[in-house]
């Protein structure tokens, strides 16, 4: 099935230099690139992101090292939404579990990430769960403009495309 995925090179993957690499292993997939964007990770942007582990012991953690604040205030990280045959499950594959300890030896989580000696989890990529989890996170991170082919439903507000 015709899927969205979102995914995120996190503050760690960006200050150790693997947002070329993470975007060339996509890039060599049947999915295609229809946006990215550098964007700024907000408090508030972080929590809605995460909004489903609101109740995790790690959640506080978890919310600043999106922000960049593990990082050398790296605040900064790669937005970036590829289509096609099972954008999910293929994008899940390229990243590996979610623990880089038990994900692939060859995944971008296996090869690139690391647990701390605090137990948290520096994991490179973010990459949507399901479907609905990536039209959500999408709708959250882009607008319809910055998407370069319709992909969700969108209306006209004042002058401006929305997301429905
Ligand atoms: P994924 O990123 O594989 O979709 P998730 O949505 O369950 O995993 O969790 C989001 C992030 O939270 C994950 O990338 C790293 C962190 N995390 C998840 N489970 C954790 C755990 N048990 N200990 C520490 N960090 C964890
Ligand atoms: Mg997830």
């Amino acid at each position: 099935m015709k899927e969205n995925v979102l995914v995120i090179v996190k503050p760690d993957g960006m200050v150790h230099g693997h947002a070329g690499h993470v975007l060339t292993r996509f890039e060599e997939t049947d999915l295609k690139l229809v946006g990215a964007r550098v964007v700024r990770v907000t408090h508030d942007l972080a929590e809605t992101h995460y909004q489903h582990l609101k109740d995790k012991p790690f959640f506080d953690e978890l919310i600043h090292f999106l922000m960049g604040d593990l990082h050398n205030h790296q605040d900064l990280v790669l937005a970036y939404v590829f289509t096609g045959e099972n954008a999910v499950k293929v994008g899940r594959d390229i990243a590996g579990a979610t623990n880089p300890e038990q994900a692939d030896n060859k995944s971008i989580r296996g090869s690139m990430g690391r647990v701390t000696t605090k137990g948290s989890f520096e994991n490179v990529i973010h990459v949507s769960s399901d479907p609905l989890e990536a039209e959500r996170e999408i709708k959250l991170w882009f607008t319809p403009e910055e998407i370069a082919i319709d992909i969700f439903k969108t209306t006209i507000s004042g002058h401006r495309k929305v997301w429905s």
